[in-house]
């Protein structure tokens, strides 16, 4: 069951004011929505817009125990956190919060080493769907069409699951979010905070200054990418996938709106033309019925 809104009002802010955050920046949604859910957090961040948005030295405005630190060492540096609090008989939860280019591109052999060990950590991935701290270049997780600054004519390639390549590794808890859905997003960091073992939680999370997009209708994207069947929300529990409430819903394509409701309002998609437009559609459909065999 949700949390109810009260509950996560009472929770401590954990993201302060002051920070360096774009408006309607969609990962700071994120933090502040997942992080307040964790008990004694201790958050590993490599490179991205996460590391920046903190402020500079001698302020941080980051509330919780934070380490910054290479692509290449996030889950290994938080494996080693993990394990010397339990050698010392300290509660923490140690988190990974990394970007989609930390994630599905560079800090895939951090992550994969973590999760075979099943390290006790939850990873969350804030997704906005390339490397928006370096100036927007696609990443895997750039959907097909998208314009970024290194594919100028839309990228030619389908968008990576990385939520099934994460299933592959057997680990205990995997889900998806969206900061269009903050009381969902927040249940399900609270659930992977009561199990033990990897836990990876993949967030999407609107980025207006490399979207394109404005930045009050951020929580409105997040909500259409989920109702126009862009982001399905689905929790994988021990290699068993179940869509959440409104997963199931748009699992049925007559209940989506049309997705060009959610490209029309983003910069990103303008230079879209019909026949990306129908290989995107065809990828979407994919993702969904690749997820349906994990049911
Ligand atoms: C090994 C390495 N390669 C490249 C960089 C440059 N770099 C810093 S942040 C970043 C992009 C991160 O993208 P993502 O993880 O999606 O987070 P976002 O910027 O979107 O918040 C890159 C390429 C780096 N710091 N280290
Ligand atoms: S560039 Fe995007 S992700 Fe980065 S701080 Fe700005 S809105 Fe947030």
């Amino acid at each position: 069951m949700s949390v109810k809104i009260k509950e996560m009002m009472d929770r401590p802010e954990v993201l302060l004011r002051g920070n360096f955050a774009c408006a309607g920046c969609g990962l700071s949604i994120a933090y502040r929505t997942a992080i307040s859910a964790l008990d004694r957090p201790i958050v590993v961040i490599p490179a991205c817009c996460a590391s920046v948005i903190q402020s500079l030295h001698p302020n941080v405005t980051y509330n919780v125990p934070t380490l910054n630190i290479a692509f290449a060492a996030h889950a290994a540096a938080a494996s080693g956190i993990s394990r010397a609090k339990k050698r010392r008989g300290e509660k923490a939860t140690t988190v990974v919060w990394s970007g989609d280019g930390g994630t599905y591109d560079i800090g895939v052999a951090t992550w994969s080493g973590a999760a075979e060990r099943n390290e006790d950590i939850i990873h969350f991935c804030y997704d906005n769907g390339f490397y928006s701290n370096t100036g927007a270049q696609r990443s895997g997780a750039t959907p097909r069409g998208a314009t970024t600054t290194t594919t100028p004519i839309g990228k030619q390639e389908k968008r990576k699951s990385v939520t099934r390549i994460m299933a592959a590794h057997d680990v205990p808890y995997i889900a998806t979010a969206s900061i269009g859905y903050p009381r969902d997003l927040h249940t399900k960091a609270k659930k992977a905070a009561n199990i033990e073992g990897y836990r990876f939680i993949l967030i999407d999370a609107p980025c207006p200054t490399g979207w394109n997009s404005e930045p009050a209708i951020t929580p409105e994207l997040g909500k259409l990418a989920v109702k126009t069947g862009y982001f399905p929300l689905y929790e994988i529990e021990n290699g068993k996938l179940t869509f959440s409430r409104r997963g199931a819903k748009y699992r049925d394509p007559s209940n989506r709106l049309p997705v060009e409701e959610y490209f029309g309002k983003q910069g990103r998609f303008k230079r879209m033309n019909p026949q990306q437009v129908e290989e995107l559609k065809k990828d979407l459909q994919f993702e969904w019925d690749m997820l349906s065999k994990l049911e």
